[in-house]
Protein backbone atom coordinates (compact mmCIF):
# COMPACT_ATOMS: atom_id res chain seq x y z
CA UNK A 1 0.00 0.00 0.00
CA UNK A 2 1.48 3.73 -1.20
CA UNK A 3 1.35 6.54 0.53
CA UNK A 4 -1.01 9.45 -1.05
CA UNK A 5 1.39 12.13 -1.23
CA UNK A 6 4.68 11.25 -3.67
CA UNK A 7 7.09 12.87 -1.52
CA UNK A 8 5.89 11.01 1.81
CA UNK A 9 5.78 7.97 -0.27
CA UNK A 10 9.56 8.74 -1.49
CA UNK A 11 10.73 9.44 1.71
CA UNK A 12 8.96 6.18 3.28
CA UNK A 13 10.20 3.59 0.74
CA UNK A 14 13.47 5.11 0.76
CA UNK A 15 13.91 4.71 4.56
CA UNK A 16 12.17 0.86 3.97
CA UNK A 17 14.66 0.28 1.44
CA UNK A 18 17.57 1.09 3.64
CA UNK A 19 16.35 -0.83 6.56
CA UNK A 20 17.58 -3.92 5.24
CA UNK A 21 21.31 -2.32 5.17
CA UNK A 22 20.86 -0.51 8.59
CA UNK A 23 20.53 -4.27 9.99
CA UNK A 24 23.20 -5.51 7.97
CA UNK A 25 25.39 -2.47 8.73
CA UNK A 26 25.09 -2.64 12.76
CA UNK A 27 27.64 -5.45 12.34
CA UNK A 28 30.80 -4.23 13.65
CA UNK A 29 29.74 -1.17 14.59
CA UNK A 30 28.49 -1.36 17.91
CA UNK A 31 31.52 0.61 19.40
CA UNK A 32 30.95 4.27 20.44
CA UNK A 33 33.22 7.03 19.26
CA UNK A 34 34.74 9.80 20.80
CA UNK A 35 31.84 11.98 19.94
CA UNK A 36 28.62 13.08 21.66
CA UNK A 37 25.36 13.93 19.37
CA UNK A 38 23.61 17.58 20.16
CA UNK A 39 21.91 16.28 23.60
CA UNK A 40 25.22 15.16 24.89
CA UNK A 41 25.09 11.65 24.49
CA UNK A 42 27.79 9.64 23.52
CA UNK A 43 27.53 8.56 19.82
CA UNK A 44 27.58 4.81 18.59
CA UNK A 45 29.74 3.98 15.53
CA UNK A 46 26.47 3.04 13.98
CA UNK A 47 24.26 6.34 15.15
CA UNK A 48 26.63 8.09 12.91
CA UNK A 49 26.96 5.77 9.95
CA UNK A 50 23.02 5.38 9.98
CA UNK A 51 22.38 9.00 10.18
CA UNK A 52 24.89 9.39 6.99
CA UNK A 53 23.35 6.71 5.32
CA UNK A 54 20.20 8.08 5.55
CA UNK A 55 20.81 12.05 5.44
CA UNK A 56 21.83 11.53 2.15
CA UNK A 57 19.39 9.86 0.14
CA UNK A 58 16.78 11.60 1.97
CA UNK A 59 18.36 14.96 1.23
CA UNK A 60 18.37 13.70 -2.45
CA UNK A 61 14.58 13.29 -2.31
CA UNK A 62 12.70 16.30 -4.56
CA UNK A 63 10.30 18.31 -2.48
CA UNK A 64 12.44 17.42 0.72
CA UNK A 65 13.76 21.06 1.68
CA UNK A 66 15.48 20.02 5.40
CA UNK A 67 17.01 17.33 6.63
CA UNK A 68 17.15 17.30 10.42
CA UNK A 69 18.92 14.62 12.70
CA UNK A 70 18.92 13.71 16.10
CA UNK A 71 23.04 13.40 15.43
CA UNK A 72 23.17 16.71 13.61
CA UNK A 73 23.35 20.17 15.40
CA UNK A 74 21.32 21.75 12.60
CA UNK A 75 19.21 20.74 10.04
CA UNK A 76 20.83 20.97 6.30
CA UNK A 77 19.24 22.33 3.52
CA UNK A 78 18.44 20.53 0.73
CA UNK A 79 18.22 22.64 -2.22
CA UNK A 80 14.77 23.57 -2.18
CA UNK A 81 13.65 26.65 -0.21
CA UNK A 82 13.16 24.92 3.34
CA UNK A 83 10.62 28.02 3.76
CA UNK A 84 8.77 27.25 1.03
CA UNK A 85 5.06 25.88 0.77
CA UNK A 86 5.94 23.28 -0.91
CA UNK A 87 9.02 21.66 0.52
CA UNK A 88 8.68 19.46 3.42
CA UNK A 89 11.16 18.86 6.50
CA UNK A 90 12.50 15.42 7.62
CA UNK A 91 13.38 15.05 11.12
CA UNK A 92 15.32 11.32 11.74
CA UNK A 93 16.38 9.45 14.74
CA UNK A 94 18.39 6.84 12.39
CA UNK A 95 18.99 4.68 15.50
CA UNK A 96 16.33 4.92 18.75
CA UNK A 97 18.23 2.78 21.47
CA UNK A 98 21.15 2.59 20.47
CA UNK A 99 22.59 2.04 23.72
CA UNK A 100 20.94 -1.36 23.35
CA UNK A 101 23.47 -2.63 20.81
CA UNK A 102 25.82 -3.81 23.40
CA UNK A 103 23.03 -6.36 24.62
CA UNK A 104 21.82 -7.15 21.22
CA UNK A 105 18.31 -5.83 22.18
CA UNK A 106 15.46 -4.19 19.81
CA UNK A 107 16.43 -0.54 18.27
CA UNK A 108 14.74 0.99 15.78
CA UNK A 109 14.55 4.24 13.32
CA UNK A 110 12.13 6.94 13.64
CA UNK A 111 11.34 9.81 11.10
CA UNK A 112 8.39 12.48 10.43
CA UNK A 113 7.79 14.65 7.73
CA UNK A 114 6.93 17.98 8.60
CA UNK A 115 4.97 20.47 6.12
CA UNK A 116 7.08 23.68 7.35
CA UNK A 117 10.55 24.50 8.08
CA UNK A 118 12.50 22.94 11.12
CA UNK A 119 11.69 23.28 14.61
CA UNK A 120 8.38 22.93 14.03
CA UNK A 121 5.22 21.96 16.23
CA UNK A 122 3.90 18.48 15.83
CA UNK A 123 0.91 19.54 14.14
CA UNK A 124 2.71 20.49 10.94
CA UNK A 125 3.68 16.81 10.79
CA UNK A 126 1.77 15.10 7.82
CA UNK A 127 3.25 11.92 8.47
CA UNK A 128 5.53 9.86 11.09
CA UNK A 129 6.60 6.18 11.13
CA UNK A 130 9.41 3.89 12.76
CA UNK A 131 10.80 0.95 11.58
CA UNK A 132 11.05 -1.39 14.35
CA UNK A 133 14.44 -3.80 14.46
CA UNK A 134 12.99 -6.94 16.44
CA UNK A 135 13.39 -10.75 15.48
CA UNK A 136 11.49 -9.36 12.06
CA UNK A 137 12.19 -5.59 10.72
CA UNK A 138 8.38 -4.34 10.67
CA UNK A 139 7.23 -0.67 9.87
CA UNK A 140 4.55 1.61 11.10
CA UNK A 141 3.38 4.44 8.85
CA UNK A 142 0.98 7.22 9.96
CA UNK A 143 -0.72 10.05 7.70
CA UNK A 144 -3.89 11.83 7.96
CA UNK A 145 -5.55 8.33 6.33
CA UNK A 146 -4.20 5.65 8.37
CA UNK A 147 -2.30 3.96 10.31
CA UNK A 148 -0.62 0.55 8.59
CA UNK A 149 1.67 -2.18 9.55
CA UNK A 150 4.47 -3.92 7.56
CA UNK A 151 6.79 -6.28 7.18
CA UNK A 152 10.27 -5.64 5.41
CA UNK A 153 11.56 -8.19 3.59
CA UNK A 154 14.37 -8.05 0.61
CA UNK A 155 13.78 -4.07 0.86
CA UNK A 156 10.52 -3.99 -0.07
CA UNK A 157 7.46 -3.40 2.60
CA UNK A 158 4.64 -6.06 2.68
CA UNK A 159 1.38 -5.24 4.28
CA UNK A 160 0.41 -6.99 7.35
CA UNK A 161 -2.37 -4.16 8.78
CA UNK A 162 -4.14 -1.93 7.18
CA UNK A 163 -5.67 0.05 9.57
CA UNK A 164 -3.56 0.19 13.04
CA UNK A 165 -5.62 0.82 16.41
CA UNK A 166 -5.23 0.91 19.58
CA UNK A 167 -6.91 -2.31 21.96
CA UNK A 168 -9.89 -0.75 24.27
CA UNK A 169 -8.01 -2.55 27.18
CA UNK A 170 -4.18 -1.68 28.08
CA UNK A 171 -2.25 -4.51 29.11
CA UNK A 172 1.15 -3.06 29.39
CA UNK A 173 3.28 -0.01 30.31
CA UNK A 174 6.89 0.89 30.49
CA UNK A 175 8.27 3.73 32.21
CA UNK A 176 11.61 5.24 31.59
CA UNK A 177 13.93 6.96 34.35
CA UNK A 178 14.22 5.95 38.14
CA UNK A 179 11.93 5.66 40.45
CA UNK A 180 14.25 8.04 43.06
CA UNK A 181 14.64 10.78 40.14
CA UNK A 182 10.69 10.67 39.14
CA UNK A 183 8.52 13.53 40.80
CA UNK A 184 6.38 12.77 43.34
CA UNK A 185 2.99 13.10 41.11
CA UNK A 186 4.74 10.57 38.71
CA UNK A 187 5.67 7.77 41.08
CA UNK A 188 2.21 8.48 42.66
CA UNK A 189 0.60 7.72 39.33
CA UNK A 190 3.18 4.21 38.54
CA UNK A 191 2.44 2.99 41.51
CA UNK A 192 -1.39 2.89 40.22
CA UNK A 193 -0.19 1.62 36.97
CA UNK A 194 1.97 -1.08 38.06
CA UNK A 195 -1.12 -2.69 40.15
CA UNK A 196 -3.38 -2.78 37.06
CA UNK A 197 -0.92 -3.64 33.97
CA UNK A 198 2.31 -5.58 33.05
CA UNK A 199 5.27 -3.79 32.54
CA UNK A 200 7.32 -3.98 29.72
CA UNK A 201 10.12 -1.69 29.12
CA UNK A 202 12.90 -2.32 27.02
CA UNK A 203 15.06 0.60 26.81
CA UNK A 204 14.16 1.59 22.88
CA UNK A 205 10.89 3.91 22.80
CA UNK A 206 10.03 2.38 19.45
CA UNK A 207 10.02 -1.51 20.65
CA UNK A 208 8.08 -0.14 23.99
CA UNK A 209 5.87 1.98 22.59
CA UNK A 210 5.15 -0.73 19.49
CA UNK A 211 3.92 -2.42 22.25
CA UNK A 212 1.30 -0.19 23.73
CA UNK A 213 0.16 0.11 19.89
CA UNK A 214 -0.01 -3.79 19.68
CA UNK A 215 -1.50 -4.68 23.20
CA UNK A 216 -2.66 -1.04 24.71
CA UNK A 217 -1.56 0.59 27.56
CA UNK A 218 1.04 3.27 28.52
CA UNK A 219 4.59 4.16 27.66
CA UNK A 220 6.05 7.24 29.51
CA UNK A 221 9.55 9.32 29.72
CA UNK A 222 8.41 11.89 32.48
CA UNK A 223 9.93 14.56 33.61
CA UNK A 224 12.88 13.42 36.34
CA UNK A 225 13.55 15.90 39.61
CA UNK A 226 17.20 15.79 37.60
CA UNK A 227 16.18 17.09 34.22
CA UNK A 228 12.22 18.52 34.34
CA UNK A 229 12.00 18.57 30.43
CA UNK A 230 13.04 14.49 30.67
CA UNK A 231 15.17 12.90 28.04
CA UNK A 232 13.28 12.57 24.72
CA UNK A 233 13.64 14.77 22.13
CA UNK A 234 10.30 16.54 21.08
CA UNK A 235 11.13 16.54 17.06
CA UNK A 236 12.86 13.80 16.66
CA UNK A 237 10.65 11.31 18.79
CA UNK A 238 7.75 13.29 20.52
CA UNK A 239 6.15 14.39 17.80
CA UNK A 240 6.13 11.52 15.44
CA UNK A 241 5.38 8.89 18.05
CA UNK A 242 2.66 11.12 19.50
CA UNK A 243 1.28 11.45 16.13
CA UNK A 244 1.23 7.66 15.38
CA UNK A 245 -0.39 6.98 18.84
CA UNK A 246 -2.57 10.00 18.17
CA UNK A 247 -3.77 8.99 14.78
CA UNK A 248 -3.92 5.30 16.34
CA UNK A 249 -6.67 6.29 18.56
CA UNK A 250 -4.74 6.78 21.61
CA UNK A 251 -3.39 10.13 23.20
CA UNK A 252 0.36 12.14 23.83
CA UNK A 253 0.69 14.08 26.53
CA UNK A 254 3.68 16.31 27.98
CA UNK A 255 1.98 16.19 30.96
CA UNK A 256 -0.05 19.22 30.10
CA UNK A 257 -1.35 18.98 26.51
CA UNK A 258 -0.95 16.72 23.35
CA UNK A 259 2.78 16.64 22.63
CA UNK A 260 1.91 17.76 19.11
CA UNK A 261 0.89 21.38 20.37
CA UNK A 262 4.03 22.03 21.98
CA UNK A 263 5.62 24.83 20.35
CA UNK A 264 9.40 24.66 20.30
CA UNK A 265 12.07 26.69 20.80
CA UNK A 266 15.09 24.96 19.44
CA UNK A 267 15.60 22.11 17.85
CA UNK A 268 17.20 19.64 20.35
CA UNK A 269 14.07 20.79 22.30
CA UNK A 270 13.68 17.38 25.33
CA UNK A 271 9.82 16.67 26.55
CA UNK A 272 8.12 14.58 29.01
CA UNK A 273 6.39 11.64 26.71
CA UNK A 274 3.48 10.38 27.44
CA UNK A 275 1.78 7.90 25.28
CA UNK A 276 -1.28 5.55 25.40
CA UNK A 277 -4.54 4.85 25.97
CA UNK A 278 -6.74 7.98 25.97
CA UNK A 279 -7.80 7.14 29.80
CA UNK A 280 -4.60 6.56 30.84
CA UNK A 281 -3.64 9.66 29.95
CA UNK A 282 -6.34 11.59 31.34
CA UNK A 283 -5.50 9.53 34.57
CA UNK A 284 -2.14 10.87 34.12
CA UNK A 285 -2.98 14.44 33.63
CA UNK A 286 -5.09 14.58 36.37
CA UNK A 287 -2.52 13.20 38.79
CA UNK A 288 0.33 15.70 37.48
CA UNK A 289 0.07 18.67 39.10
P1 LIG B 1 17.06 4.99 29.48
C1 LIG B 1 17.12 5.60 23.72
O1 LIG B 1 18.39 6.11 24.09
C2 LIG B 1 16.08 6.59 24.19
O2 LIG B 1 16.27 7.82 23.55
C3 LIG B 1 14.68 6.06 23.93
O3 LIG B 1 14.63 5.24 22.81
C4 LIG B 1 14.35 5.28 25.18
O4 LIG B 1 12.97 5.29 25.48
C5 LIG B 1 15.16 6.00 26.26
O5 LIG B 1 16.19 6.75 25.60
C6 LIG B 1 15.81 5.02 27.19
O6 LIG B 1 16.42 5.77 28.23
O7 LIG B 1 17.31 6.10 30.49
O8 LIG B 1 16.07 3.96 29.93
O9 LIG B 1 18.33 4.34 28.95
Amino acid sequence: MTVSDPVVESVVATISRSATEITQGLIGRRGAVDEENPSGETQMEADVWADELLGERLAAIDGVGQYASEERPEAIDCGEDPDSSDAYAVAVDPLDGSSNLKSNNAMGTIFGVYDAALPAPGEDLIAAGYVLYGPITTMVIATEETVSEYEMTGGERRLIERDVTLPDEPVVYGFGGRVPDWPADFESYAREIENELKLRYGGAMIADVNQVLTYGGVFAYPSLESSPEGKLRLQFEGNPIGYIVERAGGRSSNGDESLLSVEPDALHDRTPVHVGNADLIDRLEETLE
